[in-house]
């Protein structure tokens, strides 16, 4: 017998994003967004796809209810695509009817069927207009203010949601987008990839900048909407495991704890501190940007809960050589081994993933410490399985590995919260289906039911889909 051990209410479902699952890019008034516009540029797209059509989504939100239904869910969370809402994307240009009326319907479908929505504002997916007018992320006074205006125009359209979501994993926005240049708009210093960007200056103002803009949108939630319509707000940060790649070397223990500070610190620091780490001010200098006093203390205490995406761990190494300039990691490697030869995890079809649920339960602990026992909501978890999309349909809808990848992943999150305290309130897994994995197309999957691109994109549960909901129903209480 499972202990009961997470709160009645506990919010558990599945995750999406607007981008990954709609389609219909230039329906009912929706522009382009920076994706749209990756997508066209030939070798970004591991198989030259797009999201034009992707789990077309935006068509079947009756199936995808259901789909959610059948899981058992109680919660699901899906991004807005600023787009279909404001089409250009500026707070002057203007707003679109029918994109706000089609979230409107959706939130109240979930609903009618008792499924509560977690709504993310920014799944990366920024209006190709104002990438186009400004630089988009790129620039400061611009950006704040047009993504203020676009939040407040979907608090206000949306009083029913209870759970907002600034952004998605700004450290990806960030590096993958104007680094390594990997992600729209693929900016990056390496001109074999991209003929404009410097990765080691916009990675660092475009972190500065969305973190504005969240701390912004915080504001106007709490100014104008929170005792109204009594709803919470925070961001969503991604993070990885780490431990050092030889235990008992200082260097390495100081190397993976400089590791979370570049990756998760970076923005909650500024959240729960109000400054950056120590650690990114050494080595960055001048090139990070700095707070004003004003800014500093509109983005401390920005947060009503802590969105916790998190997949995978890695070994941590140091090294001795001065940092390149381009370096975001904090002057160390990750690797899937350790020195005396222990495996993170077994290989998925992410090169970047390997399961090790230890981990998860290890960098829980690790950020309620660090930041006060925050409420922490998990907003994404899950995994892709090595050689899936060649498998029959019939083996890929017997995902053993990913439903064993879950269990562990959830016994870890139960442990936790009942043997080490940390407030989690609620878990997504990613992804309710199969959909568009940005850079890696789709023949990598993450969804727990199976998208048939070929025939219609009818959806097939698989077996990880009918795991979880018994999991959580067990370790939840009921009183
Ligand atoms: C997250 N990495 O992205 C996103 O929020 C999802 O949209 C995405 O589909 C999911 O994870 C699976 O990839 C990440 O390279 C993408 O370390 C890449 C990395 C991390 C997270």
């Amino acid at each position: 017998m499972t202990k009961a051990v997470l709160p009645k209410d506990f919010l558990w479902g599945f995750a999406t994003a607007s981008y990954q699952i709609e389609g219909a890019p230039t329906e009912d008034g929706r522009g382009p967004s920076i994706w749209d516009e990756f997508c066209k540029i030939p070798s970004k797209i591991a198989d030259g796809s797009s999201g034009d059509v992707a789990c077309d989504s935006y068509h079947r939100t009756a199936e995808d209810i259901a789909l959610l239904k059948s899981t058992g869910a109680r919660a699901y969370r899906f991004s807005i695509s600023w787009s279909r809402i404001i089409p250009i994307g500026g707070r002057n240009d203007p707003v679109n009817p029918a994109g706000i009326a089609f979230y409107k319907k959706f939130v109240d479908d979930l609903l009618a069927e008792g499924i509560v929505p977690l709504v993310t504002l920014f799944h990366w997916d920024l209006p190709d207009g104002l990438d186009k007018r400004y630089g988009g992320l790129l620039n400061k006074e611009e950006f704040v203010a047009d993504y203020a205006h676009y939040a407040r125009t979907m608090f206000e359209a949306m009083p029913k949601v209870k759970h907002w979501i600034t952004f998605n994993e700004p450290w990806c926005s960030s590096i993958l987008g104007y680094n390594v240049g990997v992600f729209a708009p693929g900016r990056t210093s390496d001109r074999t990839k991209s003929p404009v960007g410097d990765s080691s200056r916009e990675c660092w103002i475009v972190g500065h900048n969305l973190l504005l803009a969240h701390a912004t949108a915080v504001k106007i939630y709490r100014e104008e909407f929170k005792t109204k319509d009594g709803g919470e707000i925070g961001i969503t940060l991604n993070g990885d495991a780490v431990y050092p790649w030889d235990p008992e070397d200082p260097l390495d223990i100081e190397a993976a704890e400089r590791k979370l500070e570049f990756s998760i610190s970076w923005f909650a620091d500024p959240i729960y501190y109000g400054r950056y780490p120590e650690s990114m001010i050494q080595q960055l200098g001048e090139r990070l940007p700095t707070f004003t006093p004003e800014e500093a203390a509109l983005v401390q205490g920005s947060n009503d809960f802590y969105g916790m995406n998190h997949y995978t761990a890695n070994y941590i190494r140091h090294k001795t050589s001065a940092p390149d300039p381009a370096d975001f990691l904090g002057n160390l490697e990750t690797l899937f081994t350790s020195k005396s030869g222990t495996s993170i995890g077994p290989e998925t079809q992410s090169s970047w993933l390997r399961p090790n649920p230890q981990g998860f339960r290890d960098l829980l602990v690790w950020i309620s410490k660090r930041y006060g026992n925050p409420k922490i909501y998990c907003t994404e978890n899950g995994t892709s399985v090595k050689g899936e999309n060649d498998l029959p349909r019939e083996q890929i809808l017997d995902d053993e590995f990913r439903a064993e990848y879950f269990r562990g992943y959830i016994d870890a999150l139960a442990k936790a919260v009942s043997e080490d305290g940390v407030d989690v309130r609620g878990y997504m897994a990613w992804s309710l289906m199969d959909n568009f994995e940005w850079a890696d197309g789709y023949e990598t999957r993450f969804g727990v039911t199976f998208v048939d691109y070929e025939g219609g994109q009818k959806r097939y549960p698989k077996k990880s889909a009918k795991i979880i909901g018994p999991l959580f129903e067990a370790l939840i209480k009921e009183d």
